[in-house]
């Protein structure tokens, strides 16, 4: 008497779900995008504005019209975005920042938001 060969059973196959009895297809299988981080700048009443803008054009790579543009709006709207970035860039910019910010005495709050 021939054997068959042994299939796969469905709970053997990858992305099989007992409640849905689905498989998923490659698609589903693909890496993620990951997630991403806007790195935000808040107004206080005494960082100066040039310092702000040299912040913008230094770390965030503006040119001297958008860096003054993101100040203003700061400055006037209490917040605003330098940028997005991955998780690791976002954080790094946000400790750049600081540093540089308390080094030269001033109370400038930069924090990442997750976009
Ligand atoms: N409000 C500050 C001032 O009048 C300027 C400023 C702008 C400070 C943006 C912080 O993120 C900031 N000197």
């Amino acid at each position: 008497m021939s054997q068959k060969p042994k299939l796969p059973s469905p709970p053997d196959l990858p992305g099989f779900q007992e409640d849905h009895a689905t498989v998923m297809d490659r698609q589903t299988e693909r890496v993620q995008p990951p997630k991403m981080f806007r790195v935000v700048l808040l107004n206080d009443d005494y960082t100066p504005m040039e310092f702000v803008v040299m912040v913008l054009q230094e770390y965030f790579h503006k040119d001297q019209e958008s860096a003054t543009r993101i100040m203003l709006q700061v400055h006037l709207e209490g917040k605003g975005v330098c940028g997005v970035y991955t998780k690791d860039v976002a954080a790094t910019k946000v400790e750049q920042v600081v540093d540089r910010s308390r080094e030269a005495g001033h109370p400038l709050q930069c924090t990442m938001e997750e976009a």
